[in-house]
């Protein structure tokens, strides 16, 4: 069986947690010879839910268990894999917990084997889910008109579905980091809202098993987990693989972080966009165990997914919106740089919209003779520098948003020049935009809420929000926000018409010698 003891905050990216060895008490879970439809391994909840002993029921058939129709209608999904459909039924014949229950038969094959999980359909959680009122949620979210009333739309949605105090929309960048973009809670729960968090709060195996089964739940935080029997499969000597059940026993570190934020059950939900996690919906029970129907669960996968399309096309549209926006400010820029009878490279700095063409807060221009700059922006030599490792001979846009990187100097002007993006104009002018560091445009102790929390944790806590959010603003400290697309592509047609412009001039001058 593998131990789940030996995990600490250092190898906690390799723990195996698909193959945890055991599951969560609140259901059943039974592997079964799919070929004769007999029981080879089973969780020790049995005891208690079904009255008997896990080490009996090995050898014996599913009929046993669920009845002879059940376990028939099960053993036949088994053949088409995936799609087979959870089946309800009342469990008549054991004499645990769940006798005469209805219960929620969830099978699907894992190994050579059919994992078949039986899970009560507790009285009272679950809002009754119809494909109406589902479809409904639906529409409504179809209608909301940006991303972010659509994200804020879909935590409401799902937390009306779910119950949960609290849903969020929790987005990853590029180097999977994640921010919470929407949130819908209890009305005396601190917000979360646009606080970010590192990557290794979400370690690099739990994505990649995020992406294959998009939901799990911890119904509750305080759990005791219940081991398979035998721990590993007679016929292969191998632990089951549990990536796609819905008992899973969950990694002891993270049930660890979700105590530390007072949160006694959790589910999350992923959002996937081209095959790759772009988000999840992270919930949080304050109040005790917590567990919607499976249902419930389903449904709000089936939202997450309809949502994370409408999000892609929506986020494609508003980046389209503002290329095109830029284009024209470009063009009003231009022409009154063109108008404006000064120097066109004074005139250029001296315009505020030179910086909001790009989300930039300073900029620097140099003609080989004159420095000019404009915003917030670092000393001279270290424009210079920074010109210098960005330079490209045919004067293309370059840029990073780590300038300690390509600069060691640089990290000492990471308050004004964190970011940058450069072109190239003429033979040996140039144009830099600077951005700062994303920690001071992003601050969690402002909220005083928060702060209370912060102040709250004991020396002992080792992982918290407030501990993650200090890790975040290690990770990215000295970067920038990242340049995107449209904005390279703005500055090098700001590149293109300035260089006609001057090109232009030139000729004048030529023309009125002569
Ligand atoms: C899993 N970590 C998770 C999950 C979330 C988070 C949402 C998915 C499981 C779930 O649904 O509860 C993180 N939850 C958050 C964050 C917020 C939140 C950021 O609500 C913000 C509001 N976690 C750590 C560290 C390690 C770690 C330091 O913080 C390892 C050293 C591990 N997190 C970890 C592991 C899992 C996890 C292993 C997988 C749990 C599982 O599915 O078994």
């Amino acid at each position: 069986v593998p131990a789940y003891g030996q995990v600490d905050l250092t190898n906690c990216d390799r723990e195996p947690i698909h193959v945890p060895g055991a599951v969560q008490p609140h259901g059943v879970l039974l592997a079964v010879d799919p070929a004769g439809g007999d029981v080879v391994v089973a969780s020790a909840s049995a005891t208690a839910l079904l009255g008997v002993r896990p080490e009996e029921l090995l050898g014996r058939p599913l009929a046993e268990v669920l009845g002879r129709e059940a376990a028939e209608v099960v053993l036949a999904a088994s053949v088409r894999a995936m799609t087979a459909e959870p089946l309800r039924t009342r469990l008549l014949g054991p004499a645990g917990e769940l006798a005469g229950r209805e219960v929620d038969v969830i099978a699907h094959p894992s190994g050579g084997r059919l994992v078949v999980e039986v899970e009560p359909v507790a009285p009272g959680t679950g809002h009754a889910v119809s494909y109406r009122a589902t479809r409904a949620a639906m529409a409504r979210l179809t209608m909301s008109a940006g991303v972010g009333e659509l994200c804020r739309g879909l935590a409401a949605e799902v937390r009306a579905l779910t119950g949960f105090d609290r849903v969020m929309v929790y987005r990853f960048d590029a180097e999977w980091n994640g921010e919470v973009v929407a949130e819908e809670r209890r009305n005396d729960l601190n917000s979360f809202l646009g606080l970010h968090y590192p990557s290794t709060d979400i370690p690099v195996q739990a994505r990649r098993l995020y992406e294959v089964n998009w939901t799990r739940l911890i119904v509750d935080v305080g759990y005791v987990p219940s081991p398979l029997v035998p721990g590993v499969d007679p016929a292969t000597d191998a632990p089951l693989d549990l990536s796609h059940s819905v008992l899973r026993s969950v990694s002891p570190i993270h049930v660890e972080y979700l105590r530390n934020m007072g949160v006694t059950a959790s589910m999350s939900v992923s959002l996937m966009h081209d095959g790759r996690l772009w988000g999840l919906i992270a919930c949080h029970h304050y109040s005790g165990p917590h567990r919607p129907t499976y249902d419930a669960r389903s449904a709000a996968e089936f939202l997450g997914q309809v949502a994370s399309q409408l999000i892609a096309d929506r986020e494609g549209a508003e980046e389209r919106e503002a290329a095109l926006a830029a284009h024209d400010l470009l063009s009003a820029l231009m022409s009154d740089v063109a108008g404006s009878g000064r120097p066109p490279g004074e005139s250029l700095l001296a315009d505020p919209r030179l910086l909001q063409l790009v989300g930039a807060r300073g900029a620097a221009l140099w003609n080989g003779e004159v420095l000019r700059t404009a915003g917030r922006v670092p000393d001279a030599e270290a424009l210079h520098a920074l010109a210098a490792v960005l330079a490209r001979t045919d004067g293309a846009p370059t840029f990073t948003d780590h300038v300690a990187s390509l600069l060691p100097q640089g990290a000492a002007h990471a308050a004004t020049a964190a970011g940058a993006l450069r072109i190239g104009l003429g033979r040996q002018w140039w144009l830099l935009w600077l951005r700062p560091e994303q920690v001071e445009v992003v601050d969690w102790g402002g909220d005083p809420h928060n702060k209370a929390l912060a102040a709250a944790e004991g020396p002992g806590v080792r992982l918290s929000p407030r501990k993650s959010f200090d890790k975040w603003r290690e990770v990215v400290r000295g970067r920038s926000l990242p340049w995107n697309r449209w904005q390279a592509q703005t500055a090098e047609r700001l590149g293109n018409q300035f260089n006609s412009l001057l090109v232009g001039r030139v000729r004048e001058q030529i023309t009125l010698a002569e």
